[in-house]
């Protein structure tokens, strides 16, 4: 008995002392730990972004090659430290140090197995599915090949509906040999979800919002069902429209919109139908950013700078002379870059931020590019914390904030700016509904269509979803919540979810819903700080000091508090609320109400 007991505390003694992970770990094991994270984020940050950065700025298959090895070697670190960072699982920790290992523990999109193979398979997929879609293009014949932009051109002007369904069905053609990898990937990244502790990726990726993922979710829901009757009635007016211009076979007056009219590729925004849908008062003067941008005969860079002196106004820190020099603005001709506009934080130690944007020039873009300005200023306002910190209070933040000075583009400002003069504002005032409904037709419009997508994804991820139903469930979505049909019959031979960069790019998109949300929410609270009184849609907060210090000492924080802390510092409240956006919206809400009278509203 006794010599049994000796030889089981000696197997135990031996095993404690030859694995690192099993002794006794102390704060001063987590200090170590955590410098040893800060420093190797400092070496190899910098050049896997570089990696990337040439990856998305010359696809080639060499590109590819080497991103993928990055992709896998960074992704095996990357949980090898969440392991580490699990030994610390039974201390008792200041809250901060506990907040830094869970970042750590959390901070995957797409986790790869400790496993050599299977990360490598990951990591060649990963990189194989963002090269399909950025090099996408399609044939109909030798001489007759789009690309997306091409696609996009026709798409969002063309009023010829033979040309629009075979733009809209062209583009979706280069999802088809996404399927079996998509599937693969995700069925990898589950393993990996596992092994990190979660119940798979759903759980990954809805438990990054500092409460349990089920409360976010309901709360994500919430907030649906308070805006839903703003965009129902914007669904039946814009049907309307849509019937009256196109007629029964097209659209029909009752149902669904179908998808390939929209002014969109994804109908995720429908202000390129503006004109169809809203009939302005022929005595009203209202403002076209598009023409404007072209009169003035603005340049790529031209668009970048206004933009700049938005943030400048508010006492935000001048980009760095890297970021014009080496920023990518306008799309090269001899080349496959992934034209998706993007934002980078290459190396913080340097200050080196880009932008990677095909910008063209319209209002649409103008408004993209105070998005991605958004994140690099974000960059530089956290620019001083330890890296897992260095991130967005939470994603959906770090898409607000761009937006949020967008939401400020109003006539006022554009006359501060010297783009229309004093007299061409004040006669656009006079029609909000035109303003309002220009507004809506982006800002409302997206937000079913923001909340869809990752419901489609997290199907796939549970396995509720399966290769059988992969297309049709994307279209039951689609049609649930946003009330918009494919114009054709889309059997399982199709993957339109691949159509749509942030599903072969794995970008969660719930963030965007947020933002969407979020943005009212802050511009408000801007407004009320800054004692404006007039209605949401004409309060700019340009060059407003107050709302400058709340806004750059809510991004210094980065993501080092729970985002409800950082939420409350900008607007006093903790939680996601509609009240925002529809206050804001609230007289054309009024008027669609009016508008929709006698008509039958909703679909099945
Ligand atoms: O992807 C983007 C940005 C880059 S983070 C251009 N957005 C979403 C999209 O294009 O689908 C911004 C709005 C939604
Ligand atoms: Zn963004």
């Amino acid at each position: 008995m006794n010599k049994l007991f000796i030889l089981v505390i000696t197997i135990f003694i031996t095993v404690s002392c030859s694995n690192n992970d099993s002794k006794v770990k102390t704060i001063s094991d987590v200090e170590s730990f955590l410098e040893k994270v800060e420093q190797e984020d400092k070496t190899l940050g910098p050049v896997a972004s570089s990696a990337y950065w040439i990856s998305s700025n010359f696809i080639t298959y060499d590109s590819q090659k080497i991103v993928a090895d990055f992709g896998k070697r960074y992704s095996l670190m990357s949980v090898q430290r969440a392991n580490e960072a699990a030994t610390f699982d039974n201390l008792d920790l200041p809250e901060d140090m506990r907040r830094k290992l869970d970042l750590i523990k959390g901070g995957f999109v797409m986790p790869a197995p400790l496993d050599e193979t299977l990360a490598g398979e990951l990591a060649n997929i990963e990189s194989e599915l963002g090269a399909m879609y950025g090099s996408g293009t399609h044939c109909f014949s030798e001489n007759d090949c789009y690309d997306l932009e091409a696609f996009e051109q026709i798409i969002d002007s063309s009023r010829n509906p033979d040309e629009l369904l075979k733009a809209w069905t062209g583009w979706r053609e280069i999802g088809k040999p996404m399927k079996d990898k998509y599937l693969r990937m995700v069925e990898i990244g589950e393993l990996g979800a596992k092994d990190l502790g979660y119940d798979g990726l759903t759980d990954l990726w809805f438990s990054k919002y500092d409460m349990p993922a089920e409360d976010f979710l309901d709360d994500t829901d919430r907030v649906w069902e308070e805006v839903k009757p703003l965009y129902d009635a914007l669904q039946c007016h814009v049907r309307d429209r849509l019937h009256e211009e196109y007629g029964d076979d097209i659209v029909p007056s009752e149902g669904m919109l179908p998808a390939h009219i929209l002014g969109n590729m994804w109908g995720q925004s429908w202000a390129n139908i503006y004109d169809i849908v809203f009939e302005e008062n022929p005595n009203a003067e209202s403002i076209d950013l598009t023409s404007i941008i072209q009169e003035r005969n603005l340049t790529e860079i031209e668009m970048v700078e206004i933009a700049e002196d938005f943030f400048l106004s508010l006492g935000f820190e001048p980009l760095p002379d890297t970021f014009w020099e080496r920023s990518l603005f306008v799309k090269p001709v001899d080349r496959n870059v992934v034209c998706h506009a993007s934002a980078w934080d290459l190396d913080p130690a340097t200050k080196d931020v880009r932008i990677k944007m095909c910008i063209e020039k319209n209002a649409e873009d103008f408004v993209t590019i105070h998005h991605e300005l958004g994140h690099i200023f974000y960059y530089q306002a956290y620019n001083h914390l330890p890296s897992v910190y260095r991130s967005g209070a939470n994603d959906g933040f770090h898409e607000a904030v761009g937006d949020l000075l967008a939401l400020s583009i109003t006539p006022d400002y554009l006359t501060q700016i010297g783009f229309v003069t004093e007299e061409k504002a004040e006669a656009a005032e006079q029609d909000p509904i035109a303003l309002l409904m220009k507004q809506a037709l982006d800002g409302v419009v997206s937000l079913p269509w923001t909340l869809m997508l990752d419901k489609w994804r997290s199907g796939v991820f549970t396995g509720e979803i399966t290769k059988d139903n992969l297309n049709s469930s994307w279209w039951e979505l689609r049609e649930k919540y946003q009330g918009i049909a494919s114009p054709m019959e889309r059997g399982e031979e199709y993957f339109d979810p691949g159509a749509k960069y942030h599903i072969p790019g794995n970008t969660p998109y719930t963030r965007y819903y947020l933002a969407k949300i979020m943005q009212y929410q802050f511009h408000e609270a801007l407004c009320n700080e800054m004692g404006f009184e007039g209605p949401l849609h004409e309060c700019s907060i340009y060059d407003n000091p107050a709302a400058g210090v709340k806004i750059r000492d809510m991004l210094a924080m980065g993501q080092s508090k729970p985002w409800q802390d950082a939420f409350e510092a900008l607007t006093g409240e903790r939680a996601l609320s509609g009240t925002s956006i529809l206050n804001y919206y609230k007289p054309l809400q009024e008027w669609l109400e009016k508008e929709n009278e006698g008509r039958s509203c909703g679909w099945e």
